[in-house]
């Protein structure tokens, strides 16, 4: 009897394993890829009046549809609260989550997600009426204060004000539209978020000029896509799609020029376009994976200058999002 368990139990596992290691062929079968987003979030995710969806994250999306269908509209994209997010990616409802989340311990691994790499290292901050006359958040002890439920947010400021042994009275919101309304009505004295979501919530306000950002930053907020535990090849595509971005970057290779670049004789250049090496290949794609992203969605930088930086209306300064061979932190290892 324990034997014919154990043979069963082994086969079930087998069968799961095979069952979740499949997400390349479902979604190519299926001819569309399914990604959860954020609906709200101007720079990250958000659909305009006719459905159709702009955003780092939406963009991260467009870029792993077009490197499996060379055609980066082939998304459905899945608006998710932060409450919501995890299951949906757990459920199978989703192939990728790509949602300003947070990468802790705990999600990589109770909750059984793989982050393929930061997209946008953030960290959270908090946004005051100027007439508060408040220019710190040590300021802030007593003070009520805005967020949204199921978000790292929430637990950095609690962490936050207990470290400086200061009184809170938090305000929890299920949606950041009920928070920032709340904040916006004057039910709060401050609203805290990731920085990125500050600036993208500061232009929601009424009148954004009597607002401030307090300069301090209260947490590490490295923000990444995830996929499921259980298939690795599919979490080297999703990684590669993102390394790829951010090398093309580094190579000088765009959207303006992937043409030219196609015909480069630089090593390096040739197997990231694919006319060396199979590349494409060892990843399940085919030779030219790299130049259908940078061909149809573009590289890190183009990508995050559209939806946050300078070319946006949010206008964030790369910062930390610099590359590496600038001094700083967005670094991709290499193609060979
Ligand atoms: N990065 C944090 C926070 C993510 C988050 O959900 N942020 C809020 C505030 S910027 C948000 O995106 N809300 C959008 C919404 O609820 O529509 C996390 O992963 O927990």
């Amino acid at each position: 009897m324990n034997r014919i368990a154990a043979v069963l139990a082994f086969a079930l596992i087998f069968a799961a394993q095979s069952a979740s290691a499949q997400t390349l062929k479902t979604v190519k079968d299926r001819g569309i890829l399914n990604c959860g987003a954020n609906g709200t979030l101007a720079g990250f995710g958000l659909p305009d009046a006719q459905g159709k969806w702009t955003g780092l994250d939406v963009d991260f999306c467009r870029a792993v549809a077009a490197a499996i269908f060379n055609d980066a509209d082939k998304v459905k994209f899945a608006p998710l609260s932060a409450k919501d997010r995890f299951t949906a990616l757990q459920s199978g409802e989703v192939d990728l989550l790509a949602r300003n989340t947070t990468w802790t311990s705990s999600r990589d691994t109770s909750l059984g997600l793989n982050f393929a790499g930061v997209d946008y290292y953030d960290g959270q901050g908090f946004m005051v009426r100027k007439a508060l006359k408040v220019n710190s958040a040590l300021e802030l002890n007593g003070a009520s204060v805005c967020v949204q439920q199921g978000t790292t947010t929430e637990l950095n400021l609690t962490d936050f004000f207990r470290s400086h042994n200061m009184a809170v009275k938090t305000v929890t919101f299920a949606t950041a539209n009920e928070a920032v309304k709340a904040y916006d009505a004057g039910r709060c004295d401050a609203y805290t978020t990731d920085a990125s979501g500050l600036y993208a919530e500061r232009l929601r306000l009424a009148n954004s000029n009597d607002h401030i950002v307090l300069p301090e930053i209260i947490s590490k907020e490295p923000l990444g896509p995830a996929v499921r535990h259980g298939d690795d090849q599919w979490f080297d595509i999703v990684k590669w799609v993102f390394f790829a971005m951010i090398n093309a970057e580094e190579l000088n290779i765009t959207s303006k020029n992937i043409d030219e670049m196609v015909k480069s004789t630089n090593p390096e250049i040739k197997r990231f376009v694919g006319t060396e090496g199979n590349y494409g290949e060892q990843l399940g794609l085919t030779k030219d994976w790299a130049v259908r992203i940078i061909k149809l969605v573009g590289n890190y930088g183009e990508v995050f200058d559209r939806n946050v930086g300078a070319g946006s209306p949010l206008k964030i300064e790369r910062g930390l999002n610099k590359l590496w061979n600038k001094g700083v932190i967005q670094y991709a290892p290499p193609i060979r």
